[in-house]
């Protein structure tokens, strides 16, 4: 099989610089080499696609919402992107970049896998909708765009299709979430395994009940979408928003390859991975981590 790679150098869904080095670094580090000799064939055209150049020079807020307009033509050119890879019957990976991109690429595999459900691993919900959030940092709004909630459609994001319902998504990790985010996922009912049931029932345990929840027979085409600062910032701590108290490293591995061993993941992305950010060693370690959980999603295995 053949897995198609973009790598988003944008940072413009949040403030820190440097998250738009973390493709770059990953490639660096061997991600791609390493997927080969898993036996893909890897599609990477060896220069990135440059999102950056996309990015108006002009960009004021709109609202609350910081660069909405190098948000929008980033995720658009991502989407098409993806799009064109999963057409082609491709693994769509995604290397970022922050996660607002997401609005980019679960917009993509979603339009050619119509049954597509969403696994989404993270400290954060990213479910503000542009009048809840507070920060103003569309990083933590993807979920609300790719769910149609931010009524009436933004302007320039009225490209996106909603193509993401309460029931097609499940959290894993979550342990900073905003008070209007917990009235949004309680009003929706969106299924959300926090770190508190990650002690509770251990982790074997959530991945069976997140997969049984958003893919109850076992049928439906799996999207990925990982930001690294789920995992806890001693195993990665190289990210813009770290929070105490998250996945282990055997944790974060454990959900890629459950969900790789079900045979039915076709996205994958990997982001919030900011080289710019803390002591060599730390980005060393993050950087690592990053490919690792990318490699176990595409299968790679301890025997
Ligand atoms: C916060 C933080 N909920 C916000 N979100 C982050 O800015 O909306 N997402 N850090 O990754
Ligand atoms: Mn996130
Ligand atoms: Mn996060
Ligand atoms: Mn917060």
């Amino acid at each position: 099989r053949t897995v198609s790679v973009v790598g988003v150098d944008f940072s413009g869904g949040q403030p820190k610089a440097g998250v738009d080095q973390g493709p770059f670094q990953m490639v660096q580090f061997g991600v791609l080499d390493q997927i080969k000799e898993l036996g893909w064939k890897v599609n990477f055209d060896g220069t990135f696609p440059n999102f950056q150049k996309l990015v108006p020079t002009e960009d004021p807020d709109i609202g609350r919402m910081k660069k909405p307009r190098a948000v929008s033509s980033v995720t658009r050119a991502l989407a098409d992107k993806v799009r064109l890879a999963a057409q082609k019957g491709h693994f769509a990976l995604t290397l970022g970049g922050d996660h607002s991109i997401a609005i980019g690429t679960v917009s993509g595999t979603a339009a050619v896998h119509k049954d597509l459900c969403v696994i989404w691993v993270d400290a954060h919900a990213d479910i503000n909708t542009v009048e809840s959030t507070d920060s103003g940092n569309l990083h933590g709004c993807p979920v609300s765009f790719l769910m149609g909630l931010n009524k009436p459609d933004v302007p320039q994001f009225e490209w996106v299709q909603p193509c993401l319902t309460p029931d097609r998504i499940v959290y894993i990790g979550l342990r900073d979430v905003d008070p209007a985010e917990k009235k949004i996922l309680k009003e929706l009912g969106i299924k959300a395994f926090s770190m508190h049931e990650v002690d509770r029932y251990g982790i074997g345990k959530v991945v069976d009940m997140a997969l049984e929840h958003v893919n109850p027979h076992n049928n439906r085409p799996i999207h990925l979408s990982f930001d690294v600062d789920a995992l806890d910032p001693t195993v990665a701590p190289a990210t813009g928003t770290p929070v105490r108290g998250g996945l282990t490293f055997r944790e974060g591995h454990y959900i890629c390859e459950a969900i790789a061993e079900t045979g039915l993941l076709v996205a994958m992305d990997m982001v919030e991975v900011n080289p710019a950010l803390g002591d060599d060693n730390g980005l060393l370690q993050t950087v690592t981590v990053g490919c690792s959980l990318v490699r176990c999603g595409l299968g790679e295995t301890l025997l």
